[in-house]
């Protein structure tokens, strides 16, 4: 590291703002490498005090300062700051900057993605548009006035409603916007671009006209209806579900091809990566539509939980990702499957959350220090944030959870707010204590609940011993008990419900622990029951239940919660793991446990079954996910176990896979959720059978497809099984495609998964094929971030060549764009899973990288920490 070493921010450190700004107006020149920028804000001084105000701006060369108007040249300028020591207490400050969005790699700031100019500001990008207090409790009035190049730019979009318009004599026009509404400089944003433009509108349900755009590129249009059709459903369900209406005229998205994430909620004026906007039946997979539909959502309901209100400070992120996570995971599952999307998201927490949890950056979903904010978008602030927010409305109910909402936006909105502020309106508003449920804000690491019984036939009483423990995570030694609710019901050994009597009363089947150690007494039970634990994924934790795998079957048969179901399956499959891996590691030969073989029969014979949920209960876990099972893995006998249970599983029902896929085509395409489910479950068929080795059903799939899905889903399976059909249909994919970066982004990442052992070399040829480029994110992601966060086994090679593809690809990113590069080193820092060896060579690797001279901020903090 340099002289310079990273400062560490607290959250406990927080000061309000010396200096408030109330109005900011731009106006922007645009050139790609020499734009101008003059920023005139209104500057007042908050409380009685003689300190200078200090402006963040990064990589700008300054022009001039003037204050009132008058040229000043009373300022001091650092690398990243600058300091005017002696204002005035309430003034006009003119600051003209120059900018250089060609050079501009990184992606943060004003940058260029093909053609177009866009900006993406949070968390910290404004400083590299202009100086400024660049921190989210600072609310301005934005207005910006945009000039550029007519031709090549026929579109000036900002923030807010346009209010002017005009030509100039040299070839040049400009656009005036003006937000109505105060917001923080990361919700700034500015496009300038030729694009198609897809309209529509909206009327309010108290009747306001919304006029809805959609940017795309060139010859895209066709392929921006189900962005728009998902926009209108969201504004709708905000309206039907949280009472919530949009407050603009005008809405727009814009496409654009080079973006570090999924899409930006800028008011009004949304960014988003491509991948989350195009779609025709052609290029998209259903995922693609459904993931489509979610990040739609995610940033238009951002508009009141992020935008109207927002974050005080950036450690309070949670307070909008959480809570607008949790959003979206509602919106999806009120339209589609509310099981299948549950699913989905516990997938999520299980594998990389939970790994997140016991690796280095371990972290609450409210940190405490951060060195690189990007570092925190993490699966910990969103995905557990939501089920933070998850747990608050299964305590509290929809009707109390909403007045809570209801409460909190009605009291900070234009305002910054913190968690706090948060849990202070749902508290209020449902007259419950929640003073322990705040811990989860505070505490990181997931708690392990250990659950063990009694049952006495004599008295019929059944209960229950409830045991929660955290174990110290890197972040933090001490933990404390959580407010925990675990959904339960019991069933007898012939699978009907037990009804949950305590007391002599009848309870719910929400139990609050709250304890250490707790125990519950049940009466009136007739027989020795099985408990369906932690039903729909309660709480965020790991359950320890002694299950035997006659009680998973019958579960896993009779529940009458699906979400109970699937989850029996998956600890069937668990148990079934774990005890083959001893023999793995010795390479004896391996069982495939019959219940397991029996409870796949029934669910195949299950014709009342939702299909995607069959699907999803058939699917069995990546190898990836299944590390977390492990205090530390063998991950080539975890390899060989798993292919061993999908061979297995496919040879033992062959004919009922065949049946199955046979029974589930769709001839037309629609993309309608019951054609998607069955898709889904004969694509898992489909999965099964290449296994089994019948390479002409897969092969037939891929040449009479008339869908992405089915496309996608043949060669994945010949990929998987590695058939001997995997090399012509790649290469077949391969020329149809060339022109269609998103499309072709699949093919790259279907090779970055292939078990095969040559994976590795071949994903090194990869990156000389003349469509690749580190300058790319979605073509990295789709290659690099595949292969090492997807395909652990040639990943983790012994002989370390896989951690020396990563690093090299970093040592180059970290100069480019090091928040892509930080995302990318993930699965190298979470090394203590694997064994020794393995983890000397990482730990190698990753000092490698830390004695470079130059190492970013962002790779920095996670390296530092993972060596520590
Ligand atoms: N708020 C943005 C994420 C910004 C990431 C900055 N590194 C997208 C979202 O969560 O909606
Ligand atoms: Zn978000």
């Amino acid at each position: 590291m340099s002289q310079n070493k990273p400062q560490t921010q607290y959250r406990d450190d927080y000061q309000p703002p010396l200096y408030w700004i109330d109005t900011l107006d731009l106006d922007i020149d645009l050139d790609d490498s020499q734009t101008e920028v003059v920023a005139i804000s209104r500057v007042r001084r908050n409380g009685d005090h003689n300190e200078p105000l200090v402006l963040d701006g990064e990589q700008l060369a300054l022009l001039e300062v003037a204050i009132n108007g008058l040229a000043s040249e009373q300022y001091e300028q650092t690398d990243d700051k600058l300091i005017l020591p002696s204002v005035p207490q309430e003034f006009v400050l003119t600051i003209k900057t120059r900018i250089n969005p060609a050079a501009n790699t990184a992606l943060e700031g004003l940058y260029k993605s093909g053609d177009a100019y866009c900006t993406q500001c949070e968390a910290q990008g404004f400083r590299r548009i202009t100086y400024y207090l660049d921190r989210p409790d600072i609310l301005a009035r934005f207005s910006t006035r945009i000039t550029a190049d007519e031709q090549a730019y026929p579109y000036l979009l900002s923030n807010g409603n346009k209010v002017g318009q005009g030509t100039l004599d040299n070839g040049r026009h400009w656009v005036q916007w003006q937000d109505p509404y105060p917001k923080p400089a990361y919700l700034f944003a500015l496009v300038a671009g030729d694009f198609d433009l897809l309209q529509d509108s909206f009327v309010t349900r108290s009747g306001r006209h919304v006029a809805l755009e959609i940017f795309v590129n060139k010859g895209n249009l066709h392929r921006a209806g189900h962005a728009m059709d998902s926009l209108k459903a969201s504004m709708k369900w905000d309206e039907e579900r949280c009472n919530l209406e949009y407050d603009l005229d005008i809405y727009m998205i814009v496409a654009v091809d080079f973006f570090n994430m999924g899409a930006m909620e800028n008011k009004g004026l949304n960014v988003f990566n491509d991948k989350f906007v195009l779609a025709d039946a052609n290029t998209a997979t259903d995922d693609d539509y459904l993931d489509i539909e979610r990040v739609i959502g995610h940033e238009y309901f951002h508009n009141w939980t992020g935008n109207r209100v927002t974050c005080r400070d950036w450690f309070q992120l949670s307070l909008k990702e959480g809570l607008t996570v949790f959003r979206d995971q509602e919106f999806s599952s009120d339209l589609g499957s509310r099981t299948v999307n549950r699913i989905r998201n516990v997938r999520l927490i299980r594998g990389p959350q939970f790994a997140e949890d016991a690796g280095p950056m371990a972290h609450p979903i409210r940190p405490d220090a951060v060195i690189e904010m990007n570092n925190f978008y993490t699966l910990t602030v969103y995905e557990k944030g939501s089920e933070v927010i998850r747990m608050l409305h299964t305590l509290l109910g929809e009707r109390d959870f909403q007045s809570g909402l209801s409460l909190y936006l009605r009291r900070h909105d234009g305002r910054a707010a913190t968690c706090d502020d948060f849990v202070a309106a749902m508290s209020e508003a449902s007259g419950r204590d929640l003073s322990r449920f705040q811990r989860w804000y505070a505490q990181s690491g997931t708690p392990v609940l250990t659950v063990r019984d009694h049952y006495d036939a004599a008295t019929c009483r059944y209960q229950l011993q409830v045991k929660q423990h955290t174990a110290p995570t890197a972040d933090q030694k001490e933990k404390l008990p959580l407010h925990i609710p675990l959904s339960m019901a019991l069933y007898s050994e012939q699978g009907d419900a037990i009804p949950l009597v305590c007391r002599g009363q009848s309870r719910a089947e929400v139990l609050d622990v709250l304890d250490a150690e707790q125990t519950f007494v049940f009466e009136q039970v007739p027989s020795r029951p099985v408990p369906a634990l932690l039903q729909g994924f309660s709480a965020p934790v790991k359950l320890d239940y002694p299950y035997t795998d006659k009680q998973l079957a019958l579960l896993a048969k009779c529940s009458g919660d699906e979400f109970v179901r699937w989850d029996a399956v998956q600890m069937l499959i668990n148990q079934a793991v774990r005890d083959n891996m001893a023999a793995a590691s010795q390479q004896q030969p391996l069982v495939l446990p019959q219940t397991l073989v029996e409870v796949f029969r029934t669910l195949l014979e299950d014709h009342e079954l939702d299909s995607a949920l069959q699907a999803e209960m058939l699917t069995l876990p990546s190898v990836s996910s299944l590390v977390e099972l492990f205090e530390q893995v063998d991950i080539d006998a975890l390899a060989r176990v798993h292919e061993h249970l999908g061979q297995g599983l496919a040879k033992a029902l062959q004919p009922l896979w065949a049946k199955t896929y046979e029974r589930l085509q769709t001839p037309e395409y629609l993309i309608l959720h019951q054609d998607m489910a069955k898709r889904a479950l004969k694509n898992v068929a489909l999965g099964y059978l290449a296994l089994a080795g019948e390479e002409t059903v897969v092969d037939r799939q891929y040449r009479q497809a008339n869908n992405m899905t089915d496309t996608l889903a043949a060669l994945d399976a010949a990929n998987r099984a590695g058939l001997a059909s995997r090399e012509p249909l790649m290469a077949d994919f391969e020329a149809k495609w060339r022109q269609d970066g998103l499309v072709l982004d699949n093919w790259f990442r279907l090779q970055a998964m292939a078990p095969a052992d040559d994976t590795l070399e071949k994903v090194g040829k990869l990156m000389q094929h003349p469509t690749f480029s580190l300058a790319n994110p979605n073509r990295v992601r789709a290659l690099i971030g595949a292969f090492c966060a997807a395909n652990p086994v040639q990943f983790h090679r012994p002989d370390g060549t896989g951690y020396d593809l990563l690093v090299s690809v970093l040592e180059q990113l970290n100069s480019t764009n090091p928040q892509l590069a930080s995302r990318l080193l993930t699965p190298l820092i979470q090394f203590a899973r694997f064994d020794p060896p393995r983890q000397r060579l990482i730990r190698a690797r990753l000092q490698q990288l830390m004695d470079k001279p130059d190492l970013a901020r962002d790779l920095f903090e996670k390296i530092s920490k993972a060596l520590a």
